[in-house]
């Protein structure tokens, strides 16, 4: 009777028990990171398993490494997945509310993440011929409020130069390849350090901020501008830079920066570059079939360290991005541009200026940004001022390219505003130079009579 009795209070608090700590687990994980640029892109492909049967709903997924700057969740499925980040005081980690539209037992998710900064120079300071060597520092195991049983990462590196590597048994190293795991029932918030300490001649380009203007017109024409300030966030150069070895000697400074490829849209035309000394000539322009490559070349190359800052302009047809029907537009154009491979933008400050007299603002973006205050510029003819929308975002990169939707009222009478102010004003002019002449010669005419 009474072993009974202890019985149904220990069934009871495991009942308790299983409802608080959930029978979620990680059933298998693929990951491979990809390191060979300076950023650290992440795949997961995670299955995850509610092992009572019940159907899973949600899923708490954890970003232990700092800086992430893009995550995107698919299920198996084909369905969306809503993410939403759990906020939480005094945490360092992100931690993403996972909600799926199916519901099953069993999912499996395609998680991808791009997290910047988080591969360092080590040593952080090189001579001009030294290679750049990094350090990168991340999680051996998904770190997870849910137990994983099995688990394996690929690391793809850029190089087969590899200095030292956590060596946590098994792991194969092949090439330019490092195959960790399978590791198995590994237990929940399990925190182990992955340090990888590589060759990584790439690129370490930072875009510090890029202002982008776009203006509007409604005469068919869109133009775009941005200015630009990028650092060499490699390995900074120490001792003196010798341009003799750097022209002779193919291995000087392959870390260093000498051109980069910039994308357009593939209708751009009147391109200028232009950095604070004047005009750059750009060596290279390929059309291509979607896009315009550009092949910038700074006036001097980049070490770890060095700055340079410039401005890009071009025009774009406004068929192409306006679309409208009676008074309402909409406009549809990329938040952001392909600036370089592999790209890092800190900050990003779009601003967009609209024809005079337009109204009824609503911008959509594809991601969260933050709206700054809404404006008005003066330019000449422009009697009311034309409005302006702006808004910023930090730590972006490539996965950001993506299209925002401005709607708002514009009448298409006050297209003949401009026009129509061109006009009366050459009109006012001609009828002033009439009677300035008429009265200049019906004087000279009193004058004869007299
Ligand atoms: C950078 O990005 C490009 C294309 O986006 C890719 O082909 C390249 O391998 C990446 N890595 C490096 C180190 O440039
Ligand atoms: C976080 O801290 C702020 C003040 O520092 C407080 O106002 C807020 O309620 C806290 N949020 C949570 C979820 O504890
Ligand atoms: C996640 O979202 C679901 C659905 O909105 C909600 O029921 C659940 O409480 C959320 N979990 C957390 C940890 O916020
Ligand atoms: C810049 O380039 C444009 C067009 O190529 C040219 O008309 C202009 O004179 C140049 N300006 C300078 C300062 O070189
Ligand atoms: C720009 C930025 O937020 N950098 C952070 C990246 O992560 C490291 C480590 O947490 C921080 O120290 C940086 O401030």
């Amino acid at each position: 009777m009474e072993t009974n009795w202890v019985f149904f209070v220990a069934m009871i608090f495991s009942v308790t028990l299983n409802s608080t700590i959930s029978d979620v687990i990680n059933k298998n994980l693929e990951r491979t990171l990809d390191i060979t640029s300076q950023l650290v892109k992440t795949t997961y492909k995670l299955t995850v398993e509610e092992t009572s049967g019940k159907p899973l709903k949600d899923y708490e997924f954890i970003v232990r490494e700092p800086n992430l700057s893009y995550i995107s969740v698919k299920d198996g499925f084909n369905k969306k997945v809503e993410i939403e980040e759990i906020q939480e005081n005094g945490s360092n980690l992100l931690k993403f509310n996972l909600t799926f539209s199916e519901f099953s037992s069993k999912q499996t998710l395609l998680i991808e993440t791009v997290s910047t900064k988080n591969i360092l120079a080590y040593p952080s300071h090189i001579k001009q011929n030294d290679k750049q060597l990094v350090k990168f520092v991340g999680s051996l195991y998904l770190y997870s409020k849910y137990p994983t049983y099995a688990q394996k990462t690929n690391v793809i590196l850029s190089s087969p130069n590899i200095l030292s590597h956590t060596q946590a048994k098994p792991f194969l190293v092949s090439s330019n390849k490092i195959f960790l795991g399978p590791y198995e029932n590994i237990e929940r918030l399990v925190d182990e350090e992955l340090v990888i300490h590589y060759e990584n001649q790439s690129p370490f380009l930072t875009v510090n901020t890029l202002g982008r203007t776009i203006e509007v017109s409604h005469w068919g024409n869109i133009a775009v501008k941005e200015s630009i300030h990028m650092t060499h966030t490699g390995a900074k150069l120490k001792g003196p830079f010798s341009r003799y070895d750097f022209q002779k000697d193919g291995r000087s400074g392959q870390s260093a920066v000498k051109s980069y490829k910039t994308y357009l849209p593939a209708s751009a035309f009147g391109v200028y570059y232009r950095d604070t000394n004047g005009n750059i000539s750009t060596s290279n322009m390929n059309l291509l079939r979607d896009s315009v490559e550009l092949e910038l070349r700074p006036r001097f190359p980049l070490f770890g360290g060095w700055k340079t800052q410039y401005i890009l302009g071009y025009n774009v047809p406004s068929y192409e991005y306006l679309f409208s029907s009676g008074n309402e537009y909409l406009l549809k154009m990329h938040v952001i541009d392909h600036i370089h491979d592999n790209m890092s933008i800190d900050e990003a400050v779009v601003t967009i200026i609209l024809p005079e007299g337009s109204s009824n603002i609503e911008l959509v973006t594809p991601y969260s940004i933050k709206r700054r205050q809404n404006d008005l510029i003066h330019t000449y003819l422009d009697t009311v001022g034309r409005p302006v929308v702006s808004f910023s975002q930090q730590n972006l990169v490539e996965s950001h390219i993506s299209q925002f939707t401005l709607k708002y009222r514009f009448s298409k009478i006050s297209l003949l505003q401009e026009p129509f102010l061109v006009i009366l004003f050459i009109y006012i002019i001609f009828l002033f130079t009439i009677v300035l002449l008429r009265l200049d010669f019906s004087l000279t005419s009193h004058f004869h009579k007299d």
